[in-house]
């Protein structure tokens, strides 16, 4: 249990890094474990048929996907054509916390993407798009090791905001923020997952 001051810093307008929130973060990790079990990280292509460097699962009533047939929400896991593993209880928890801490209220995510970045892996500049309701934030928690975000806001030009993200922060954004660009540099070494709560459906 946590037992330091709450560090809540709006670093853009309804962007709020939640620094150390998820720490520590053992029963986290040990909860991607979990998941990857039983739906195994993979390497999903774009559209356009080029590898994404980051590995990706997901959990919850649906997954994000990426083939030659577009980038979607699947009901079940394509490589398996079982459903998605549970929102382990440690997750949801967290995720909902982690919305009313910000600000955001009352978050019910039905899915929960997982990335893992290799110290090669990074993630251009693009915005979460594929989801039917941008009324809903988004939480996002880093764990294993640190990397560099970029926030460019609603249009992808000029030069981003830079946060750097440690192990048990937790960015969560909404309204306006919901449509903004965003990027993410490589770890600086070792592996860094991430954890991309969602309302999709
Ligand atoms: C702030 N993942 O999977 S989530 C993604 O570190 C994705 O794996 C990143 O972007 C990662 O789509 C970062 C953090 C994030 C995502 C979207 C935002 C922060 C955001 C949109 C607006 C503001
Ligand atoms: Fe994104």
């Amino acid at each position: 249990m946590r037992s330091d001051p709450l560090s809540v810093i709006e670093v853009a307008p309804e962007v709020v890094l939640l620094h150390g929130f998820a720490a520590p973060t053992d029963a986290l990790d040990a909860a991607v474990e979990v998941v990857s079990a039983a739906a195994p990280f993979r390497q999903l292509k774009t559209p356009g048929g080029r590898p994404m460097s980051a590995f990706m699962t997901s959990c919850g009533a649906c997954g994000w996907y990426s083939d030659a047939r577009g980038y979607r929400y699947e009901p079940a896991d394509p490589s398996t054509g079982k459903p998605w593993p549970a929102i382990p209880a440690v997750f949801a928890a967290l995720a909902r916390a982690a919305a009313d801490a910000a600000g955001f209220g009352v978050f019910e995510p039905d899915t929960c993407l997982i990335n893992r970045y290799v110290p090669s892996a990074q993630m251009g500049a693009h915005r979460d798009a594929d989801e039917r309701d941008f009324s809903q934030p988004i939480v996002s928690v880093t764990l294993g090791t640190a990397a560099t975000f970029l926030w460019y806001g609603l249009e992808r030009r000029g030069s981003p905001l830079r946060i750097r993200l440690f192990p048990g922060d937790v960015l969560v954004w909404g309204g306006a923020a919901r449509k903004g660009y965003h990027a993410v540099r490589k770890p600086e070494g070792g592996t860094r997952y991430n954890l991309t709560f969602r309302k999709a459906l």
